[in-house]
């Protein structure tokens, strides 16, 4: 795992804003935790070729792909510090430092993916993003992330009392622990990048992820009972350093914009694509999958939405959320 000393910090931001005196170009450094190839990865990647196109060659993105630049968590705290210049990571990475963000991770907030992207796609979708500035990034656009179901090496979850006892990985935010406690089994947070030799070495049973994480990062060969509960749709989003952006022209950040926006289309034909050729490959290598009665799981989030959705600002958002269509 990468770690950055922060005393570092300060000789990375220069280098990571490469400008060659001969050709004005400046280079931007992208992270993403998922291989090359991923659906998340190969976006970032099209919008950075809409940014060269758009501005004659002065700026390029390149994504880091497969960790390089560090686990998601730290590498959040180094794109708010102008270290890394654009990030794309899942909303869940934030924890619940952003309270408009955090009521994506509510369980079951999403009813189907029509919903999930009316919500995105519209004034509301907005909101969300434009709730980032607190946090020194600037949110471009959501990608596509599917639905994350529980998956152990010992026996497939039929209802939460089946969790009992059975420690799952959850990414580092509080909700993801409330949700699993909320369904009787424990949380154990920790970095993306451990959950495969966690579960290997029996020091956790499971964890939950869509398909494509499932399958890639090599999880459905040391966990092989999927559990489709698919409590949770979690957007992906695309953010950029405050410090980088403050830095670009505005004809410039409307460009980033734009071709952020532009490449959501392609994330969301290339996520469609890989879910199912992932679910294909897990079903080859032996992954049991079986389907719950999501009824249980939904009644036991209660104490979760209780204890997250207290302020009327965040009631009203979750209501609106509820009442758009899909
Ligand atoms: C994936 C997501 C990653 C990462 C991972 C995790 O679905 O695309 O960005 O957050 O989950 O669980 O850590």
């Amino acid at each position: 795992m990468f770690h950055l000393p922060r005393a570092a910090a300060g000789a990375v931001v220069a280098a990571s804003l490469l400008v060659s005196a001969a050709s004005a170009q400046t280079v931007l450094r992208s992270s993403d935790t998922h291989p090359d190839g991923y659906p998340t990865v190969e976006a970032v990647k099209y919008f950075g070729e809409l940014v060269k196109e758009r501005t004659d060659g002065r700026y390029e993105v390149e994504v880091f792909h497969s960790a390089q630049l560090g686990q998601e968590a730290d590498t959040i705290e180094q794109t708010q510090f102008g270290v890394i210049d654009l990030n794309r990571i899942s909303i869940g990475a934030f924890g619940t430092q952003v309270p408009e963000a955090t009521v994506t991770q509510l369980p079951f907030i999403f009813r189907s993916v029509d919903h999930y992207h009316n919500v995105l796609d519209g004034p509301i979708g907005d909101e969300i993003l434009a709730a980032f500035d607190s946090v020194d990034v600037v949110a471009l656009a959501f990608y596509d992330g599917g639905s994350r179901s529980f998956y152990n090496s010992s026996k497939p979850i039929e209802t939460p009392d089946d969790m009992a006892g059975m420690k799952f990985r959850v990414m580092q935010s509080d909700i993801f622990v409330d949700m699993v406690g909320a369904l009787g089994g424990n949380a154990t947070p920790m970095p993306y990048g451990e959950v495969y030799s966690g579960i290997q070495t029996g020091v956790i049973d499971g964890a939950e992820n869509n398909y494509p994480s499932y399958d890639t990062a090599g999880h459905a060969e040391v966990a092989k009972y999927y559990s489709l509960d698919e409590h949770l749709m979690v957007p992906e989003v695309l953010v950029m350093s405050k410090i980088v952006w403050d830095g670009l022209a505005p004809e410039d950040q409307e460009i980033f914009r734009q071709a952020a926006k532009d490449s959501v289309a392609k994330q969301r034909e290339l996520w469609a694509a890989q879910e199912v050729e992932s679910k294909k490959k897990v079903e080859e290598l032996g992954a049991k999958i079986n389907t719950v009665d999501k009824a249980p799981f939904i009644e036991a989030m209660k104490p979760v939405y209780e204890k997250y959705v207290t302020d009327p600002k965040l009631k009203d958002l979750v209501e609106r959320i509820q009442a758009t269509e899909g």
